[in-house]
């Protein structure tokens, strides 16, 4: 079934839409009821983007294995580019037939733009680390509607592809039946993930996000100093970062291709049916700006 043409639409159903997007290659889709949703911290609600909006389409798309196991996290990187590409365009392009039936629809982007904190909103006090927050958190939206759950490694497992799939979402007016959440169980908390983070924000219990976007953002394993006797560590580091990097060259390479520094809590997850025959034995560690540099 491909998306219909202006004026063949029957109905505007849960099936049909699922349908449609499938049609586009995306590889798992699934409703939340738009006033029902999970919400994360800071809270996303979907009601908040559109205050008459009834459910929200969540989709996914899985990585290219061989990208996630790749030597250098570049070649990832492009790859994730694309699977975004993917998911954005099919969002697009059914937001706008469910307008032109008559709904009003928000596409919910995988990527970037995001809302950036300086500042924390509720006490105005100024992060040791900037903070970034997507318009509604796509994980927490997929957990709503039972496609997955979150794992040890705070990212979405889903039973079919682990962590290895790529979120987006349409907002809509549309009232289409919300799927059911699940008790899924797939994380057995291994702690290969927790082994795996090279900035320490993954713990048993808990997830740090400051050191991860600073090792994300910059390959960078400390934080900004906050006590005098963390600054030499802080400008040492820095040091070995500008002998070996060309930070200017790489600015201008992110803006191109939005390059990430790390993938490991994802690498690692051993979660996922549809990867069991083709995963690869051997891990050889991910080259990235960041490995190499205390
Ligand atoms: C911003 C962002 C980041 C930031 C911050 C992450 C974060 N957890 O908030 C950084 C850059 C660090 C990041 C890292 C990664 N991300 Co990211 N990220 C997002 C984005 C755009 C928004 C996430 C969000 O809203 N988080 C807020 C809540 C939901 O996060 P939380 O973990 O439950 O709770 C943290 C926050 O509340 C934070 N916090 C606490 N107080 C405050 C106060 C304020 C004001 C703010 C803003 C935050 C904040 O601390 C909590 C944890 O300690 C989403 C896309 C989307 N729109 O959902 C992708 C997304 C979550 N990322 C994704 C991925 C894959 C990654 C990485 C693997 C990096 C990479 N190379 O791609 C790592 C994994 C980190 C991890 N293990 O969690 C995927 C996950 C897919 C999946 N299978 O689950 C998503 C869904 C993108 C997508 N389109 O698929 N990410």
């Amino acid at each position: 079934m491909s998306v219909p043409i202006k004026g063949s639409i029957d109905k505007v159903d849960a099936p049909t839409v699922k349908q449609w997007i499938q049609a586009e290659g995306i590889d798992l889709v699934a409703i939340a009821d738009a006033r029902n949703l999970s919400l994360a911290f800071p809270t996303r609600p979907a009601t908040a983007l559109m205050p008459s909006a009834r459910s929200v389409i969540v989709m996914a798309v899985a990585h290219s294995l061989g990208a996630v196991y790749s030597p250098n996290i570049m070649l990832w990187t492009r790859s994730k580019m694309q699977t975004s590409r993917l998911l954005d365009e099919t969002a697009e392009k059914i937001g706008r037939l469910l307008e032109r039936e008559g709904f009003l629809s928000l596409p919910i982007s995988a990527d970037k733009p995001v809302e950036i904190f300086k500042h924390d909103p509720e006490t105005g006090k100024k992060f040791r680390q900037t903070r970034t927050s997507g318009f509604i958190s796509l994980k927490h939206a997929a957990v709503s509607c039972g496609m997955g759950e979150i794992g040890g490694n705070n990212l979405l497992l889903t039973p079919e592809f682990g962590p290895h799939q790529r979120l987006c979402a349409i907002v809509t007016e549309a009232p289409l039946a919300a799927d059911p959440g699940r008790e899924l169980d797939l994380c057995n908390h291994c702690g290969r993930c927790v082994k795996a983070c090279p900035s320490g924000a993954l713990k048993d219990d808990r997830y740090d996000v400051d050191p991860c976007f600073a090792y994300w953002s910059s390959g960078f394993k400390r934080l900004p100093p906050v006590k005098f006797r963390e600054w030499p560590g802080y400008v040492r580091m820095i040091v070995q970062h500008l002998k070996r990097r060309d930070l200017l060259v790489e600015m201008g390479q992110t803006y191109i291709t939005d390059v990430d520094n790390c993938i490991e809590c994802m690498r690692v997850c051993p979660v996922g049916e549809n990867w069991k025959e083709i995963r690869p034995k051997l891990l050889p560690p991910q080259k990235s700006s960041g490995t190499e540099i205390q």
